[in-house]
């Protein structure tokens, strides 16, 4: 008996000694690497360009597998890319949403298959909250804002205003679009007179600017574009007309990305709010609360500043996108 019995207490200890000799291996063998799926937009403007580098280079130093889709600005093609990542059984889900509505039922299945989801960049319309994890972007209504009352405050409150609006039905256009309205109601002499969308795009934002310079000759104070891309697209447009942008006809937009941080700085563009992209880092460490089965907070807003002729040279070496 005695003999059977030690014969097993050594056994036990020799496996537990072996067991600790691995140590990290065995424990890194334990801890797999994290698999998760990002459905982006596509690659419509800079700020994008930034977004997609900040996920995949923060995922790269960070060992994590990243299963990265690009929906060439398709919501169809985002909700085919959801459903292959809950096929692949990813750990947590990552949607850029390019639109507000239509998300409930891939976001259900999901759900079904219990992978967290956190939304990033852009919200969702839905009644069921719980169908996401979080939110981690910025807020477009307080862009939107900042832009009016800059405006209000260099225009002395008058001005017919063109406005170059994002993608349709994207949380940004719908928020920085109410935005800047509900703002301009407190100055009458601030009116838009046309308003178009330029779909995010550089190309697009020059010719729908093209078309309006022609619909309203001389009579454009103010170009509001939803980003920089189309900001800098109506700038170019102003120029071929024989007009001054910055000058002849004000520009006010956002995102904040370094071309136009330079326009601004250089006086061809007046003010533009930052949007940051660069949440890579935040998205992951979220990632890693939620495997840990931390609480994480609903919403989480990235701070946002302004630049304009008085601040914008002086950023301009330290920007990051
Ligand atoms: C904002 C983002 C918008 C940017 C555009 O978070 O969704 O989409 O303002 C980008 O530049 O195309």
């Amino acid at each position: 008996m005695m003999k059977t019995s030690l014969t097993r207490k050594s056994f036990l200890a020799a496996g537990i000694a072996a067991l600790v000799a691995s140590g990290a291996s065995a424990l890194h063998a334990a801890a797999k690497t994290i698999k998760v799926g990002f459905a982006q937009t596509g690659a419509e403007s800079a700020w994008r360009t930034a977004n997609s580098e900040s996920m995949k280079s923060e995922a790269a130093k960070r060992g994590i597998d990243l299963k990265f889709s690009d929906a060439q600005g398709k919501q169809e093609n985002q909700i085919r890319a959801v459903r292959s990542f809950i096929t692949q059984g990813v750990d947590v889900i990552v949607i850029a949403p390019i639109v507000e509505t239509g998300w409930d039922p891939v976001l259900r299945e999901a759900k079904r298959a219990k992978i967290p989801v956190i939304l990033t960049d852009r919200t969702i319309q839905t009644a069921d909250e719980s169908l996401f994890t979080c939110f981690i972007g910025s807020d477009f209504y307080e862009e939107g804002r900042m832009a009016a009352d800059w405006l209000a405050k260099h225009a002395n409150g008058k001005g017919n205003i063109v406005e170059l609006q994002g993608t349709p039905g994207s949380a940004p256009a719908n928020e920085r679009r109410k935005a800047f309205g509900d703002a301009i109601k407190k100055y009458p002499g601030l009116k838009i007179i046309d308003s178009q969308s330029g779909n995010f795009e550089r190309s697009r934002g020059k010719e729908v600017m093209e078309a309006f310079l022609k619909k309203h000759p001389k009579t454009i104070n103010v170009v509001y574009a939803h980003n920089d891309d189309m900001a800098l697209g109506a700038a170019q447009a102003i120029e071929e007309a024989g007009l001054k942008p910055g000058k002849d006809i004000t520009i006010v937009s956002i995102d904040a990305i370094g071309e136009a941080i330079k326009a601004v700085a250089a006086g061809r563009i007046n003010c533009t709010v930052e949007c940051s992209p660069l949440f890579g880092p935040k998205v992951y460490d979220t990632v890693a609360r939620i495997l840990a089965g931390q609480k994480v907070e609903k919403k989480m807003f990235n701070k946002d500043e302004l630049f304009d002729i008085t601040n914008a040279a002086k950023a301009l070496p330290t920007r990051k996108y």
